[in-house]
C-alpha cells in the first residue's frame, strides 16, 4: 500500500530560516487514511507552520515528515501535491474565470465534477447564480467575491485534485454556522477514505475527529477526543469555554 496517504510527524522541530528559535518543538502524531485529526491552539501557536511542512513549503532541520512512510525531503513537490491538498489560511484565487480558478493543478477534470467539488464545498448555488457561471471572472486576489466565497471556491479546488491528504487550515471560519455545518457533513461523506487535518478555532468543528493535538507554544501540551480532552485537559477547557 504505497499511495495511501498516511502522514506521520517524527519528533519535528522547525525554526524559520534565519530565526533564533524554533516555532515547533517536538511535534510527533500519525493521521490514517479515514481519520480526521485537528489541531487547536491559539494565534500564534504554530498551526500553520505545523501544516506547511507537509507539502514542504520549509525544509525541517530536525526529526522527520513521512508520507507513506517515505520522508518528504526525498519527494518533490509535484509529487506531494498529487496526493495532498492545502486549502490555507488566506485562500487565493487568481484573476481569471472561476473553471480556471478550480482546475488549477488538475487540467483535465470535466464540468461535472468541478459542479460536484462546488456542490460539497457549497458554492454550487453562487457560482450557478452568476450570468457566466463557471466562466464568470474573478479578480485578482478573489477581492469580487466574499470572503467565506472563497473559502468555498479554495475548497472546492482542493476537491477537485482528488487527493489522498487534506490539510484545511481554518477553512471554515469565514462561514456561517449553517454553512459550516452543511459543509462538513458533506465532506465528511467525500473524504471518508481520505486522511484529513484540520485546524480550527470553532469547537462545534472538530468535536468529532479521531484526535485533537492541543498546540501551545509550538508543543503539543494535550492530545485526544473531544470528551478525553474536556476531562484532562486544562488548556482545552479553556478553549471550550472562551
Ligand atoms: N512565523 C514566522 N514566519 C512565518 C510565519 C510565522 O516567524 O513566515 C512565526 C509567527 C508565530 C509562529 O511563527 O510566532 C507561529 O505562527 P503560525 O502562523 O504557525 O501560528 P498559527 O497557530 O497558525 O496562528 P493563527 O491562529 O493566528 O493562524
Ligand atoms: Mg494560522
Amino acid at each position: 500500500a504505497a499511495l495511501e496517504g498516511v502522514v506521520e510527524y517524527r519528533n519535528v522541530t522547525f525554526a524559520y530560516p534565519g530565526a533564533e528559535s524554533p516555532v515547533l518543538s517536538n511535534i510527533s502524531f500519525t493521521a490514517r487514511p479515514g481519520e480526521t485529526v485537528a489541531i487547536i491552539g491559539s494565534t500564534g501557536a504554530g498551526k500553520t507552520s505545523l501544516l506547511s511542512l507537509l507539502p514542504r513549503l520549509y525544509d525541517i532541520a530536525e526529526g522527520e515528515v513521512l508520507l507513506d512512510g517515505v520522508p518528504v525531503s526525498d519527494l518533490d513537490r509535484a509529487e506531494i501535491t498529487k496526493r495532498v491538498a492545502m486549502v490555507p489560511q488566506r485562500p487565493y484565487l487568481f484573476s481569471g474565470t472561476i473553471e480556471h480558478n478550480l482546475r488549477f493543478g488538475k487540467t483535465e477534470a470535466t464540468d461535472q465534477e468541478l459542479w460536484d467539488a462546488l456542490q460539497i464545498a457549497q458554492g454550487e448555488d453562487f457560482v450557478r447564480a452568476k450570468k457566466n457561471g463557471l466562466n464568470a471572472r474573478i479578480a485578482q486576489g478573489g477581492t469580487n467575491v466574499s470572503g467565506g466565497q472563497r473559502q468555498r471556491l479554495c475548497i472546492a479546488r482542493a476537491l477537485v485534485t482528488r487527493p489522498k491528504v487534506y490539510l484545511f487550515d481554518d477553512s471554515f471560519s469565514a462561514l456561517d454556522v449553517a454553512t459550516d455545518a452543511r459543509l462538513r457533513a458533506a465532506l465528511k461523506r467525500t473524504t471518508a477514505d481520505a486522511t484529513v487535518i484540520i485546524v480550527a478555532q470553532r469547537i462545534t468543528t472538530i468535536t468529532d475527529a479521531d484526535q485533537i493535538l492541543v498546540l501551545d507554544n509550538g508543543r503539543i501540551v494535550d492530545r485526544g477526543t473531544h470528551e478525553e480532552l474536556l476531562e484532562t485537559s486544562p488548556t482545552y477547557q479553556e478553549i471550550v469555554e472562551s
